[in-house]
């Protein structure tokens, strides 16, 4: 299959690298997005996000012409669907950005035209996206229920990219691609064939949906165990970090690190979609989630108890970030925990983070926004949440004297 103009809906951490790289190679690509602030900065040549080199790929996509944002799709030979796909209160997945990207596309559907999907979505999403498009359009026949020879075609293709990583990321990587029919399936590999230099490896829809969970539950799960051996060795007086260097010389044992919690918004949260499709099952995965996300609660334990041992003590908290040498706050463990020292103690805190220029809101007034050197001058108890680069280069004097409580295992 030939494809002249690609659009790519929902111009996000993934669409928008997405459509830049596309564009890179020479094809037409209509990016879309609901915001008409992103689509205003996209078109300016700038970009609403932070990735390394993203701005010099999208700039240049936008000078060439190749790349178009706007808020209302067009036709397009082919439309991948990037968009968020959250969890709602009840922590079961929130489709409706998808049902909507479905209503926005389905007026300016032609016959030809491919769809894929690659939103992280639970087992049958699409299914449903192919549902949705056909009851928007029923002069269109599409692949529901194996049917081949459709007007439409449909697939799943998770995106498997490491933020921070995108742009190689988005080219190197090996890719699955879901086809609701086979001859889906062969339309979605020749349009990654356009920019992936990895392999693409076919399969069907459902299984390419549940791969994906599988990737990020399977990393949740690993966490988890590291995390609750840290617990574990707390308890027992053994350094976790040693214990684990010394159990990975074993040629079949990879234990992961352990940390303060686990952030972001994809290994947080992915596993989630598992349980919600078959809760009675999914007990390994669901207790990982919970060994998870109560580990920010154990490491502010820790520092009350240390903290109550001195009189007014200054806490230098260093990072905030989800993970290393980025600046993302999303859904991190390390904000959490700063959250609720500041709610809960008078004492000082003194907040370390690199990588952004203000303190969020709800910081303001309970916490200082610091340099390194200045919170390591005052802090009794210096709190490492994140293993920034700037944080691995302290030298072991400028700790000397203080109560440290290394989350990540930095400083041995
Ligand atoms: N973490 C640990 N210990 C570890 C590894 C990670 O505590 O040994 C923590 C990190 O500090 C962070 C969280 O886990 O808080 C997640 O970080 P990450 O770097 O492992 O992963 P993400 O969320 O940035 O990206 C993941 C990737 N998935 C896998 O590695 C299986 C990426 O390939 C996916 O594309 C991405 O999720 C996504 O979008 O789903």
């Amino acid at each position: 299959m030939k494809f002249n103009t690609i659009s790519v809906i929902g111009l996000g951490y993934i669409g928008l690298p997405t459509a830049a790289i596309i564009a890179s190679r020479g094809v037409d690509v209509i990016g879309v997005d609901v915001s008409q602030n992103a689509v205003d900065t996209i078109n300016q040549g700038q970009i609403h996000i932070v990735e390394p080199d993203l701005d010099i790929v999208v700039r240049s996509a936008v000078q060439t012409g190749k790349l178009k944002a706007t808020t209302t799709p067009k036709p397009a030979d082919a439309f991948i669907i990037a968009v968020p796909t959250p969890l709602k209160e009840d922590r079961q997945p929130d489709l409706s950005y998808i049902e909507a990207a479905a209503k926005a596309i389905a007026p300016v559907l032609e016959k030809g035209n491919l769809v894929v999907l690659e939103s992280t979505s639970p087992v049958g999403a699409t299914e449903k996206l192919a549902t949705w498009l056909a009851e928007a359009r029923p002069d269109l026949t599409f692949p529901v229920n194996g049917a081949e020879n459709a007007d439409i075609n449909l697939a799943y293709c998770p995106e498997r990219v490491l933020p921070g990583h995108v742009l190689q990321e988005l080219v190197a990587n090996d890719r699955l691609v879901g086809g609701l029919t086979n001859e889906c399936s062969q339309k979605a590999i020749s349009l990654y064939e356009i920019f992936v230099s990895g392999d693409c490896h076919t399969t069907d829809a459902r299984t390419a949906e549940m791969a994906k969970l599988t990737e990020n539950s399977f990393r949740d799960v690993n966490i988890a165990f590291a995390n609750e051996l840290s617990i574990i060795c707390d308890a027992l007086q053994i350094n976790v970090w040693e214990l684990i260097k010394l159990s990975n010389l074993h040629p079949r044992v990879n234990v992961l690190n352990p940390g303060p919690g686990v952030g972001g918004h994809c290994i947080a949260v992915d596993p989630w979609f598992i349980v919600g499709s078959d809760p009675e099952n999914a007990r390994i995965i669901k207790t990982a989630r919970e060994v998870n996300d109560s580990k920010p609660r154990y490491v502010v334990e820790r520092v009350r108890k240390a903290a109550g041992r001195l009189k007014a003590p200054v806490i230098a908290c260093l990072g905030l970030s989800f993970k290393a040498d980025i600046d993302d706050l999303r859904e991190s463990p390390a904000m959490e925990i700063v959250e609720a020292l500041a709610e809960s103690m008078v004492d000082q805190l003194l907040v370390v983070e690199p990588n952004i220029d203000a303190l969020p809101e709800s910081l303001e007034g309970k916490a200082s926004k610091a340099d390194l050197n200045e919170a390591l001058s005052q802090a009794d108890i210096i709190l490492l949440l994140v293993d920034h680069k700037e944080f691995r280069q302290i030298p072991s004097e400028r700790l000397r004297g203080r109560i440290i409580i290394d989350t990540r295992g930095v400083w041995g």
